[in-house]
């Protein structure tokens, strides 16, 4: 059996992945959601259901929210009620693609009125992030055109980032921005932010506090994602990461499921680039779970990162420098694929046991009863961010 070591187990024990509050709740394509038995009713039962994935990995001590999908009377109890399970609050990610008056735009809007709407809307995000104690706002807008001469481009790039520095500036010192980027859809002529290199230009212009999230799914088809990993980390404004996989467009499935070779490349930049357990660089999820469970689907998610990071841990560094550097084109590439084809999941079961934690964590959530009782307790929720 493939063995791990002290130094790479204490590397894996420091991991931390961040689960999305809506990955608990029902969520579909455009042509249909499929309710699940046991689905939260409120934002209360998402977070326990999330510190259910916790505490069978102890991968995921923290949770996104998005506003207003997430909105309560009272974020101090909602904290409370995290503490209490074991897990914390995180990112509080903003949402201006639901409302009517955003059909046009948002924070890139030409109406004064309607900028400002969206402005104060995030604004209000980040009085929800002073109460729950998160650090970072992640702004993904779902702003562009259909049609060329629709719109000015460059108007809506001047206006987003006088938007940004308003929204820069309301943060406390120990709070940060992440603007996501994202090719296509729901505009399908331009989007305002498209790629890591506009986002990176917005960013920058704002300060040292607002960084880059890279959303896995939103790139184009054959997109080199380490490459943008490599450069941003390069950068210095690799602020987050959502992460999940995709066959054709923004599927949002279980990270590590579409293409495993591709999360192990990234993983492998992210070590490379001082990335790894770096509180700078936040690993999140960004899934949602329309026919599978959405508990396991999830536990799955933070193992097959768990896993790709301890095979990218096996990557012999020395060896790789020592080929590259010999142009030794077919040892280099031999190194990173024996680590990549080691199969290090009987290692890590040891390991969890060695930990007090199931070998399985599947079978043992699935063995724990918890979703029958959550099946028989809840009845009619929906708690989604779509056609609820
Ligand atoms: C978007 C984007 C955001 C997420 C929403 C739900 O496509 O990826 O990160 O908040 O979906
Ligand atoms: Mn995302």
């Amino acid at each position: 059996m493939t063995t791990l070591s002290p130094e790479n187990l204490a590397t894996l024990e420091a991991q931390s992945i961040e689960l999305p509050s809506w990955a608990f709740g029902n969520s579909g394509t455009r042509f249909r959601v499929f309710p699940t038995a046991g689905t939260p009713r409120d934002p209360f039962e998402k977070i326990a259901d999330a510190a259910q994935v916790h505490a069978f990995t102890k991968l995921a001590p923290s949770v996104a929210l998005h506003i207003p999908w997430d909105k309560v009377d009272d974020y101090a109890a909602l904290r409370t009620h995290a503490e209490n399970l074991g897990v914390t609050l995180g990112t509080i990610n903003s949402n201006t693609f639901q409302d009517e008056d955003y059909k046009f735009g948002a924070l890139t809007h030409h109406d004064p009125a309607i900028r400002r709407k969206a402005i104060d809307h995030h604004l209000e995000c980040v009085d929800v992030m002073d109460a729950t104690g998160s650090r970072d706002l992640k702004i993904w807008l779902a702003e562009g055109s259909n049609y060329p001469g629709q719109n000015d481009m460059r108007g809506r790039q001047d206006r987003l980032h006088d938007s940004l520095q308003q929204i820069y500036a309301r943060l406390s010192d120990e709070q940060r921005l992440v603007l996501e980027y994202k090719f296509f859809e729901p505009a399908f002529y331009h989007t305002d932010v498209p790629d890591w290199g506009t986002s990176y230009a917005q960013v920058a212009a704002l300060g040292d506090r607002a960084l880059v999230c890279l959303d896995t799914g939103h790139h184009a088809p054959g997109t080199n994602i380490e490459f943008i990993v490599m450069q941003l980390l390069r950068l210095g404004k690799l602020g987050s990461f959502d992460f999940n996989s995709r066959f054709y467009a923004d599927d949002d499935l279980i990270v590590g499921s579409a293409d495993p070779f591709q999360l192990f490349r990234i993983i492998t930049e992210v070590i490379r680039g001082g990335g790894l357990n770096n509180p700078e660089v936040a690993f999140m999820l960004d899934q949602c779970h329309n026919i599978e469970e959405k508990i396991p689907g999830q536990i799955r998610s933070v193992l097959n990162v768990q896993e790709m990071t301890a095979r990218a841990l096996l990557i012999d560094r020395d060896a790789l420098t020592t080929a590259q550097e010999a142009n030794d084109v077919l040892a280099a590439n031999a190194i990173l694929m024996d680590a990549f084809y080691t199969d290090v999941r009987p290692a890590l079961a040891e390991w969890r046991e060695s930990r007090g934690l199931a070998g399985d964590p599947m079978a043992a959530f699935a063995a724990s009863g918890y979703q029958q009782q959550i099946a028989a307790d809840r009845v009619g929720g929906t708690q989604a961010g779509w056609g609820a």
